[in-house]
């Protein structure tokens, strides 16, 4: 057997690169009777086929194995990532913070480092997103300004990118593809034009797909989202997912306070000083409550 990352799939097929030849592969039955579906970013082990397929293409081959993953997204599904850029646009599509904080809890939970990128700035008056930023930085995440367009500040975010496998994941039309173009010289993803009636992608991307990087490190291009469900998260856990809950964690009156309800609560009285910032701890509560009704459900 040979061993092997999944680079991409497209209808049933998965394309797993070993030993530089990308190999057309199916996956053996047993994983959909256990419920596995493989993952972009999946490390595998496959045997070879003898014969060609019908395109001459690629060389075929059956995947027999799914090696231990470091970590896993659903949404967008992949594998062994190191870091997430979550990225947004500063004019249209517009900023979804119901929908950024979401994706980085679920971040968070996998252990995966997380950039936001506010993407569009050529476009955008700095007032109008300056909020944004302050909160998110005061939280304790790295906000990138830039234009994939325009190349700004593209530096900046390309120097986080070196020998990484960091995911690109944000909603249809934010600029995913076009900042990857814009990163990797000679790359020729597909971007869509928007939608000027709704000011919404087209979900031009429909594929994930794992890139090289030429200066080490490799990107992943994800189809546009506009939903994402807290799936697998306790509510007794949520509040690990806050990072700038951590500092008051253990300070609070009760043991195992859930920061909620509680008397003497440490992060309850950061609030009130604005040490904790109340869209965020308003979130954290929204998400707690809908988490708690799933459970009772
Ligand atoms: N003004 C401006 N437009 C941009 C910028 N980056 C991307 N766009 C435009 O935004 C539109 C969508 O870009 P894409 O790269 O296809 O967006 P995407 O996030 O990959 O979208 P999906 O593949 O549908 O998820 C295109 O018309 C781009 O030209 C930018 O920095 N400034
Ligand atoms: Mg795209
Ligand atoms: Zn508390």
């Amino acid at each position: 057997m040979v061993q092997g990352t999944i680079i991409k799939g497209i209808a049933g097929f998965y394309y797993v690169e070993a030993d530089q030849t990308i190999y057309e592969c199916k996956a053996r039955g047993k994983f959909r009777k256990d419920n596995i579906v493989p993952l972009i970013g999946d490390n595998v082990l496959i045997t070879l086929g003898t014969e060609e397929n019908s395109g001459d293409k690629y060389q075929v081959a059956v995947i027999e194995e799914i090696l231990d993953r470091k970590n896993s997204l659903i949404r967008p599904p992949v594998a062994n990532i190191d870091q997430a850029i979550v990225v947004f646009s500063v004019t249209y599509p517009e900023i979804h913070l119901d929908l950024l904080d979401r994706f980085l809890i679920t971040i968070e939970k996998e252990n995966i480092t997380p950039y936001i990128v506010l993407n569009k700035i050529d476009d955008g008056k700095e007032e109008d997103y300056h909020n944004v930023v302050e909160t998110y930085t005061q939280v304790g995440y790295e906000v990138l300004c830039l234009s994939a367009k325009k190349a700004i500040n593209i530096e900046l975010l390309k120097a986080k990118l070196k020998d990484r496998t960091t995911v690109f994941a944000g909603p249809s039309g934010v600029g995913k593809s076009t900042l990857l173009n814009t990163i990797e010289k000679g790359l020729s993803l597909e971007t869509g034009e928007m939608s000027h009636k709704i000011k919404r992608g087209k979900h031009t991307t429909r594929h994930v797909e794992l890139i090289p990087l030429s200066m080490g490190g490799f990107v992943l291009d994800t189809p546009g989202f506009t939903s994402l469900q807290l799936e697998g998260i306790d509510k007794d856990d949520l509040r690990y997912y806050f990072r700038e809950f951590k500092i008051y964690e253990g300070l609070c009156k009760f043991n195992g306070c859930s920061h909620t309800h509680e008397p003497g609560c440490a992060v309850k009285q950061a609030l009130e000083t604005g040490k904790v910032l109340k869209p965020r701890y308003d979130s954290y509560i929204t998400y707690y409550n809908q988490l708690q009704d799933i459970r009772r459900w």
